[in-house]
């Protein structure tokens, strides 16, 4: 038996930030009770296994530098709860699956390792430290955005290949976001920018953009025949650029701070209906309308489903899911 304790976590990204923990004998372990038991190891720059549960006396977790191995996992057992408490609070869903049960993540995967990902076959999230191990990829849009691969792998099932490899990588930087903005951390604050805190290009610029997703210089800001064959990071633009229309609109933005400029791609203004049901109508057609095989034209029937069941036909919020999926050039 383990007692539920809140510990605290010095982080990287976010300040600090409470953690939930669990007291096991005269130790305190990242073992999160209330959210499935979800657990971050420390791999110490190895590759395989779990290397070592974070375990402390004392139940304050990093400083604020990656220097410290425990900053790295605080940052990460922070989002994985944050993306727990998002799909249970907002969507009713505990769980990847559903079912209650915590995932676990690991970090300092590795040396020098400039990524992040899911695994299917542990159930688990895995992060490098980045760039001369200084840049942990343990923000909180890539914890969400590798948690979500796992709960698109359990619910449409979206093939990681073609457009709807794109899909499936765009409903991890969809809800990337949207978790960002759930968090309301004045730390990291809530953004259409992916992976902006991780410095993955070494110039400060984000890893990617939704109000205009080739400001990376290489993703798609419309859909195109062809656009299956590039890399699912790239072709996930469209319905990133989707996301941001439907919850924003069309034209110069400025949200928390963060300016945008959204255009579309057959030049009509696109009125957004702001990002809560935007996320809504996304989680719904991803759990219960897309497939393995859904590409953009299925992926635009489902939303446009999804919205009329919400919104009744002809509502304003069926008009504009219509209207963004023009914006993106995907028609009827
Ligand atoms: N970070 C990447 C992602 O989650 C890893 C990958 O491409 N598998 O998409
Ligand atoms: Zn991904």
């Amino acid at each position: 038996w383990q007692a539920v304790h809140n510990g605290t976590g010095n982080t990287q990204y976010s300040g600090q930030v409470t953690l939930g923990t669990a007291q096991s004998g005269s130790n305190y372990t990242l073992t999160d009770t209330a959210r499935g038991s979800h657990k971050t190891y420390n791999l110490n720059r190895g590759t395989s296994g779990t290397g070592t549960l974070f375990s402390g006396a004392d139940d304050t977790w990093g400083d604020g530098t990656p220097a410290n191995l425990e900053t790295a996992g605080a940052d990460a057992h922070y989002g994985a709860a944050l993306t727990w408490d998002y799909y249970k609070n907002v969507h009713g869903r505990s769980g990847i699956r559903g079912d209650g049960v915590g995932a676990y993540s690991r970090v300092h995967y590795g040396n020098n390792y400039v990524n992040a990902f899911w695994q299917d076959s542990c159930f688990c999230m895995t992060y490098g430290d980045g760039t001369n191990n200084a840049k942990p990829l343990t923000s909180i849009d890539v914890a969400a955005h590798e948690m979500t691969h796992g709960l698109t792998s359990v619910t449409a099932k979206l093939v990681y290949s073609g457009e709807s490899g794109g899909l499936n990588e765009a409903t991890s930087d969809i809800f990337a976001a949207a978790v960002e903005f759930y968090a309301n951390n004045p730390k990291d604050v809530g953004d259409y920018l992916v992976g902006e805190k991780i410095d993955i290009r070494g110039n400060g610029t984000p890893l990617r953009y939704m109000d205009k997703p080739s400001r990376d210089g290489s993703s798609k800001d419309a859909w195109y025949s062809g656009i299956g064959g590039i890399d699912v990071h790239y072709s996930s633009g469209p319905a990133n650029h989707w996301f941001y229309l439907l919850s924003e609109g069309s034209g110069a933005k400025t949200v928390n701070g963060v300016s945008y400029d959204s255009p579309t791609s057959d030049g009509l203004p696109v009125t957004g209906i702001g990002r809560d049901k935007a996320a809504l109508i996304w989680f719904k057609a991803l759990t219960t309308k897309f497939t393995s095989t859904t590409n953009y034209a299925g992926a635009r029937t489902g939303t446009v489903a999804v919205a009329t069941e919400l919104y009744g036909a002809g509502s304003a919020e069926v008009k504009a899911v219509e209207h963004a999926w023009a914006g993106v050039n995907v028609g009827a």
